[in-house]
């Protein structure tokens, strides 16, 4: 009787309301191994397990044209298949964009933070880099922190000068590091990245 139950069972999932790719193969297997362990007449279950993974290799369960097991959305009409960010899952049932690129590494610094530490005020200088989304072109950027140094125990008044002195060796004159980075703005209008 063992037998008769689990060949149902291979067959059953043979049937147009089988579920996803990714369990049809599944099921076949668990019937398989339910032959190897159950069966008696394992021949007649194994022939079933082979019509079993046929079927699941010519599914086309959307009807767009791709078997479910090429499909990249096997559960949404895509014939064209197309994936922008290239992540082997289709456009049309993709919800994550990861096709964020970078299209500009920044050199010039655009910003900075202090912060208080048990030795003195540290300085944070960041330059910002752009990233461009492959299927959107969205834009947004993201600030990289370049330049860490301790000014001791200036005051946060005394940060800019600080930087000079750290980065340029003196507190006159133009610094193209520190200026840059205490008015460079990082946005630039774009929002920062969510990634
Ligand atoms: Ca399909
Ligand atoms: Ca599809
Ligand atoms: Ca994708």
């Amino acid at each position: 009787m063992r037998i008769y139950l689990v060949c149902f069972t291979v067959l059953a999932i043979m049937s147009p309301l089988a579920a996803t790719a990714g369990t049809c193969y599944d099921q076949c297997n668990i019937n398989l191994q339910n032959c190897e362990y159950g069966c008696v007449k394992c021949d007649r279950c194994e022939s079933g397990y082979d019509t079993c993974i046929n079927y699941c290799n010519t599914r086309d369960s959307d009807g767009d044209g791709v078997v479910d097991s090429s499909d990249n959305c096997y559960q949404t009409y895509n014939p064209n298949q197309a994936d922008c960010d290239g992540d082997g899952i289709g456009d049309a049932c993709d919800s994550q964009d990861n096709g964020w690129n970078v299209s500009q590494v920044g050199a010039r610094y655009c910003a900075y933070e202090s912060a208080l530490k048990w030795n003195g005020r540290e300085i944070r200088l960041y330059t910002r880099n752009l990233y461009q989304s492959a299927c959107t072109g969205a834009v947004c950027y993201k600030r990289i922190q370049q330049k860490t140094f301790n000014c001791g125990w200036y005051s946060e008044s005394e940060d800019y000068d600080c930087c000079k002195l750290t980065i340029c060796g003196t507190t006159s004159g133009p610094c193209s590091p520190c200026d840059d980075a205490w008015y460079g703005n990082c946005s630039m209008g774009y929002p920062y990245c969510s990634f």
